[in-house]
């Protein structure tokens, strides 16, 4: 994570404790090693791989003589870089603020020095305004970033209103950050969303239509990646892909089966899903990154041991087929079959069973057009007055 914040590691030290330290975290001898080693490493800044309370973080900064970053603050520090629009920056703003309300001490604030150009992160802080400001007047920027969020989430829901009038099924993409979402997002729907070995890469959702050779069609979004134990003043920031996520009518969950601790990242991802109160839809795994492993054997055993999954590369493509197999099935099963004679003046209702649902048979009898079509529940509803039993 620090490397993807664009730090150099100089040095590394691992620590045991039952318990954390109230007041260092890591316990005063340790603190003190750490100021050893930041003078011999000449070291900018200390990272903590946990959160710290505010007291322990002033602490360990005191004693260190550099500033010390958690591990919140590491990750909001590589949101803020990645933030590309409006929103993304409002979201990073939002989350970061929050952070630092319980951390404002009137004697400066960390998060300000980051932004800064003291600390070795080159990132867009909260800004130099906010050293000054109180509690009360980043309050009132808090309440004011909701408000814009809110709009923007408006507009949003506006967009998403019309976009479920097409009545396409639609699908997040959700998982691990990179475990490559943004690459077969790119390989599905042939978009250009920035696909990167860095650590959330992506932050903002994309949402293209996307036609799975003619034999399904979906709505697709790949949103932000997933962390374990990831905080949660920032999963209450990033509305835009929960929204994405719960708005769905199916998930597709991308694993980087090549990953070590894959199935800790798999369980992680569940857990945030369960956190964000997303129960119940259907969701497709996708063991990702096929190419990089030599066990196919256990592959197999993984993609016959989960429901809906399969295994694939969204960087060669090999099993690309086995996934848009996948995903018409698991749209076939959320449609409603049915079998109906559209009179003929009904012309708009057969179009609308061959743009939005799958016809599988079609026949031109006297009385008006048998149709046996597969259609989504809402669409369904209208050609139920024509359907024969
Ligand atoms: N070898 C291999 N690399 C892959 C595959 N899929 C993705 N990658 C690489 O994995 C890295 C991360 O991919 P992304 O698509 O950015 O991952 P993501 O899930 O969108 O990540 P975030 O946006 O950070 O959540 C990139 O360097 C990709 O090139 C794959 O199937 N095989
Ligand atoms: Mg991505």
């Amino acid at each position: 994570m620090a490397e993807s914040a664009g730090l150099l590691v100089v040095d590394e030290m691992h620590l045991h404790r039952y318990e954390p330290d109230p007041r260092y975290f890591i316990g005063k001898g340790n603190a003190e090693e750490v100021y050893m080693r930041v003078q011999d490493a000449g070291a900018d800044v200390v990272i903590v791989g946990e959160d710290l309370s505010p007291t322990q973080q002033r602490n360990l900064s005191d004693a260190a003589t550099v500033e010390v970053i958690d591990r919140t603050q590491l990750i909001l520090n590589i949101f803020a870089q990645r933030a590309r629009t409006a929103e993304g920056n409002l979201q990073v703003e939002l989350a970061q603020l929050q952070y630092l309300l319980p951390r404002l001490t009137g004697r400066g604030t960390q998060m300000s020095r980051i932004g800064g150009s003291g600390g070795g992160l080159a990132t867009r802080g909260p800004g130099e305004t906010k050293l000054e400001t109180d509690r009360r007047r980043v309050r009132s920027r808090i309440a004011a970033l909701n408000n814009e969020l809110d709009e923007v989430v408006q507009h949003r829901q506006v967009q998403n209103r019309s976009r479920r009038k097409l009545l396409v099924p639609s699908a997040s993409l959700v998982g691990y950050t990179s475990a490559g979402k943004s690459t077969l997002m790119n390989l599905l729907a042939g978009t250009d969303v920035s696909a990167h070995e860095r650590l959330f890469e992506t932050l903002d959702p994309t949402t293209r239509r996307v036609e799975m050779e003619g034999q399904c069609t979906l709505m697709l979004s790949d949103t932000v990646g997933f962390l374990r134990n990831l905080p949660h003043h920032l999963i209450a920031a990033f509305r835009a892909t929960l929204e994405e996520v719960t708005e769905a009518d199916f998930l597709i969950h991308v694993v980087d089966a090549s990953h070590h601790f894959f199935q800790k990242q798999h369980e992680a991802v569940l857990e945030v899903l369960d956190e964000l109160g997303v129960k119940g839809k259907p969701v497709i795994t996708v063991f990702n990154k096929s190419d990089l492993i030599h066990d196919q054997y256990e592959l197999r055993r993984l993609v016959a041991d989960t429901p809906n999954a399969c295994y694939m590369s969204a960087h060669t493509g090999e099993g690309l087929k086995y996934l848009q197999r996948l995903i018409c099935k698991v749209i076939g099963e959320m449609m409603n079959r049915i079998e109906a004679i559209i009179p003929y003046e009904r012309g708009d209702l057969l179009a609308m069973c061959h743009d939005r649902g799958r016809v599988i048979a079609q026949e031109y009898l006297p009385e008006g057009i048998y149709v046996q079509v597969e259609i989504s529940p809402d669409l369904a509803d209208k050609i139920t007055p024509y359907a024969i039993d």
